[in-house]
C-alpha cells in the first residue's frame, strides 16, 4: 500500500511528463517545422550555389568560412520551399534565419539541412550565432524573396 505523500509525488511526476511530452508533439505539429537532418558528407558540399529543382522547389548550399556565408545573396520567388543545405570549411559557425525557426550548425565535414517555406516577400536576413572569431559579427547572408513565381 502507497503512502499518500508518496502517492502524490508520483502522480506528479506522471502528469508533468505527460505534460512534456504533449507539448513536444504539440510544437511539432504548430510550427510545422522540418526537423533538422545530418546528411553524409561528400565534397559536392562545398560548392556553394542555388539550384532549381522545379517551379516552386529550390535548394541553396551554403559553405560558411571564417569570416562570410556563400553564396551572400539568393534569389527566390515568393511561395518557394527551400532546402537549406549548410556546411563549414573551417570551424564551427551557426546559420540562422530571421523570422523562420532555423538554427543550423555549419559544421566542417559535415552537412546540416533544413526545409523551410517562404510565403512572404521580403529580405530575410541569415546570421552566424556561434562566436567563430574576430569576424564573426560580419558573417551574413540574404535570401531574398521578392518575385511572383512564373
Ligand atoms: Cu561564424
Amino acid at each position: 500500500m502507497l503512502d499518500r505523500y508518496e502517492r502524490n509525488v508520483i502522480i506528479t511526476a506522471l502528469t508533468v511528463s505527460a505534460l512534456f511530452i504533449f507539448s513536444i508533439f504539440y510544437a511539432l505539429g504548430a510550427k510545422r517545422q522540418d526537423v533538422t537532418e545530418c546528411l553524409p558528407y561528400n565534397k559536392t558540399y562545398e560548392t556553394a550555389r542555388v539550384e532549381q529543382i522545379d517551379g516552386r522547389t529550390y535548394q541553396i548550399f551554403y559553405v560558411a568560412r571564417m569570416w562570410n556565408f556563400e553564396p551572400a545573396i539568393s534569389y527566390i520567388p515568393v511561395g518557394s520551399e527551400v532546402d537549406l543545405f549548410v556546411t563549414s570549411l573551417d570551424v564551427v559557425h551557426g546559420f540562422n534565419v530571421f523570422d523562420k525557426n532555423v538554427n543550423l550548425m555549419a559544421v566542417p565535414g559535415g552537412v546540416s539541412k533544413t526545409t523551410v517555406k517562404f510565403t512572404e516577400p521580403g529580405v530575410y536576413k541569415i546570421v552566424c550565432h556561434e562566436f567563430c572569431g574576430t569576424g564573426h559579427q560580419n558573417m551574413e547572408a540574404e535570401i531574398i524573396v521578392n518575385y511572383p513565381r512564373k
